[in-house]
């Protein structure tokens, strides 16, 4: 038993989708409880990924492909998960600005944070300020994090936040920004609450945010 969660935790930080999808099903026929399978296989291995990669170890295309595995094996488990009722960390609405197309960076926050146990609304890209704030309602959402990877579409940010307060929904949701031309200064100037320069400092900028 213990040896299958050992290998999904190796399959998942090698980011061997298809060993992790048979290990997980294996795991689950053997009767291994879902959060089990979830925490110490999953969850436990892309916390090693995060930490890899704040040492230099491990670059985007490794955390990229293990976050992969992570939501092939994440698939499987799910409908598992909510019959155990594991609790959610927090639902993330989460999008590419306006304008803006690019989504790698975006997906990969997305997929870190559902591995941290985060419930992901994700709105894809050029996502309009009207349709974040109506995710945020419609989702009761602790969380609106932002990506945008164009100087030229930065400014959309602002608009969001404006937005959320002009529906009067800026009060029940932390924002959260992020994206290569995104500093932490901007985030401070256009009052977003957080800010993140990477996935995995993403999930642990989201847990504060949702524990403040
Ligand atoms: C791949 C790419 C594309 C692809 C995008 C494919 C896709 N599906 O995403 C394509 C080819 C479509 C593209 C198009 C364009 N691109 Co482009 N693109 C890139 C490139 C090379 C890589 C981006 C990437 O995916 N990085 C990898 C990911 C993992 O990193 P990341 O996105 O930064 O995300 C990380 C962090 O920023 C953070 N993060 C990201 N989002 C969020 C959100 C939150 C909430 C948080 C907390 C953190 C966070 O965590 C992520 C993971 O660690 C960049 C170069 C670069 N240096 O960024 C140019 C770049 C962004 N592109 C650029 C340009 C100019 C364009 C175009 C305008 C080109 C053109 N003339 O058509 C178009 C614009 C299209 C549009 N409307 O969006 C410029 C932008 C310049 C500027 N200052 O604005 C760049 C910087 C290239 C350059 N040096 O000139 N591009």
């Amino acid at each position: 038993m213990e040896s299958l969660i050992k290998e999904i935790h190796t399959a998942v930080m090698e980011g061997q989708s298809d060993v992790v999808v048979e290990k997980v099903q294996a795991a689950m026929a053997a009767g291994l409880p879902a959060p089990t399978i979830l925490n110490d296989g999953m969850i436990s291995a892309m916390a090693e990924v995060g930490r890899l990669f704040e040492e230099g170890e491990y670059f985007v295309p490794e955390m990229l492909i293990s976050a992969r595995a992570m939501q092939a094996g994440l698939a499987l488990l799910k409908p598992a998960l909510k019959e155990a009722d594991v609790k959610s960390a927090g639902k993330v609405v989460i999008g590419t600005i306006k304008g803006d197309l690019h989504d790698i960076g975006k997906n990969l926050v997305a997929m870190m944070l559902e591995g941290a146990g985060f419930e992901i609304i994700d709105l894809g890209t050029d996502v309009t300020p009207e349709k974040f704030v109506a995710a945020v309602r419609d989702n009761n959402a602790q969380i609106v994090a932002m990506s945008a990877l164009l100087t030229t579409t930065m400014p959309s940010m602002t608009v969001t936040v404006n937005a959320l307060k002009e529906a009067g929904v800026r009060e029940q949701v932390k924002v959260m920004i992020g994206g290569a031309p995104v500093t932490e200064d901007y985030a401070r100037q256009i009052g977003a609450d957080g800010f993140a320069a990477d996935a995995s400092r993403a999930v642990v900028v989201a847990k504060s945010l949702v524990s403040a």
